[in-house]
């Protein structure tokens, strides 16, 4: 593997030195000022290339260059915003980046209820419990229809635990939904969340594939051209949540994507934990069925506490996923393929060494590192014992 990590920038509390100094070759960062459907210039690409560079490392990947909701509902400015995004593959190309990672989820990006879950030994990570989604959903945001998509257990068990939680702990998911997480654009009120929901009346599941596969088809050229690898990221968590469809979360969804979209280079980005959200999801199958079409990874685990709740673990290699099994196979289709993937250790827990800085949930230094040298150490010990990978 090529070891990956994600930078925010000069925003980020985790400098390029320590980035670098984890073992880090390839830094996974974007030009976060853009806002969705405006063209990334050269000269700011080049910039922000150069600083990495500086710090002896290379910008390779790119999470995300955002699609606009526009194009994911096909209204309004939907064709500048795609003649937009094809002139950043191109500026991105001509400066030798060529790996974009991207997702289709609309409105919010990944979601989460809990963004300092605490674990045994004080430290703390991130969490999602369904109970507390829906009881957000009914009972605070009061989204019209939201009971019709619950069952009647869920809805029971999530008007039960609303009842008693205290009105911090109502506080805490509403923030952690609305505006608690990098990579969302913007931070929303619950009326802003509430329109923004209302624009994606009548977009139903198959609207939306059609209009990501249209997306995906209308950029295909400009993908052949330039060899600019299109990585979606899977819907996190991989299903339906405040009556939006979500349309990669599963092998059937890739397989869909993929016949769909012919050009080899519309491709996936592994996310174990997002994939890991559902529990009947295997990484190791979907690396095994889609591995040809797999250009970036991204490596965590998870741990349920319930079947509808889960954290991350406190090892990246223990949890859901069978990461050695999932290793392997990914060594396989980098010796197949006679190239080394960029991989990031996904998330990681919030430990006493970060205490005081301003990490983004999720990505803090001490967290990562350790998930960075596990990933590192299963790699050395399966090249080692097989020797054949
Ligand atoms: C969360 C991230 C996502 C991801 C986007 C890609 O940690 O993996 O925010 O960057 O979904 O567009």
């Amino acid at each position: 593997m090529k070891q990956g990590w994600r930078w925010y920038g000069d925003a980020d509390a985790i400098t390029l030195r320590e980035i670098r100094q984890a073992g880090v070759t390839d830094v996974v960062a974007a030009l976060y000022e853009r806002k969705p459907g405006e063209v990334w210039p050269i000269a700011e690409i080049k910039a922000r290339q150069k600083k990495v560079k500086d710090a002896g490392m290379v910008w390779s990947v790119v999470e995300s260059v955002p699609v606009h909701e526009d194009i994911k509902k096909r209204t309004g400015n939907y064709k500048k915003y795609i003649a937009n995004y094809k002139q950043t593959l191109r500026n991105l190309a001509k400066c030798g980046i060529k790996t974009v990672c991207y997702n289709f989820m609309p409105v919010l990006d990944w979601t989460r209820s809990n963004l300092e879950y605490a674990l045994p030994d004080g430290s703390t990570c991130l969490e999602y419990n369904e109970y507390e989604l829906a009881g957000f959903d009914m009972f605070y945001l009061k989204r019209p229809g939201a009971e019709k998509e619950y069952d009647a257990a869920m809805r029971a068990k999530a008007a039960r635990l609303w009842k008693k939680l205290p009105d911090k702990e109502k506080k805490r998911v509403a923030d952690a939904v609305l505006c608690g997480l990098p990579g969302t654009v913007d931070d929303l009120t619950p009326e802003e969340f509430l329109a923004a929901l209302k624009t994606y009346e009548g977009i139903d599941d198959k609207k939306l594939r059609r209009n990501m596969y249209d997306f995906l088809n209308e950029i295909s050229p400009v993908l052949e051209e330039t060899g600019v690898n299109m990585c979606i990221h899977p819907d996190d968590p991989p299903h339906p949540i405040f009556g939006l469809p979500r349309i990669l979360s599963n092998a059937k969804d890739i397989a869909q994507m993929y016949k769909e979209c012919p050009s080899k280079h519309v491709g996936l980005t592994l996310c174990t934990g997002s994939l890991g959200g559902d529990p009947k999801n295997n990484a190791v199958e979907i690396m095994k069925k889609f591995g040809r079409r797999v250009y970036f990874c991204h490596f965590r685990n998870l741990e349920y506490t319930d079947d509808k709740v889960f954290h991350e673990s406190q090892c990246h290699l223990v949890g859901n996923t069978d990461m050695p099994r999932l290793f392997e196979e990914f060594l396989k289709e980098e010796k197949r393929r006679g190239e080394k993937i960029v991989v990031r250790p996904d998330h990681g827990r919030f430990l006493e060494i970060d205490k005081g800085r301003k990490c983004y949930c999720g990505y803090s230094y001490g967290g990562r590192l350790i998930g960075l040298a596990e990933l590192r150490g299963l790699e050395i010990g399966l090249k080692y014992a097989k020797k054949g990978l």
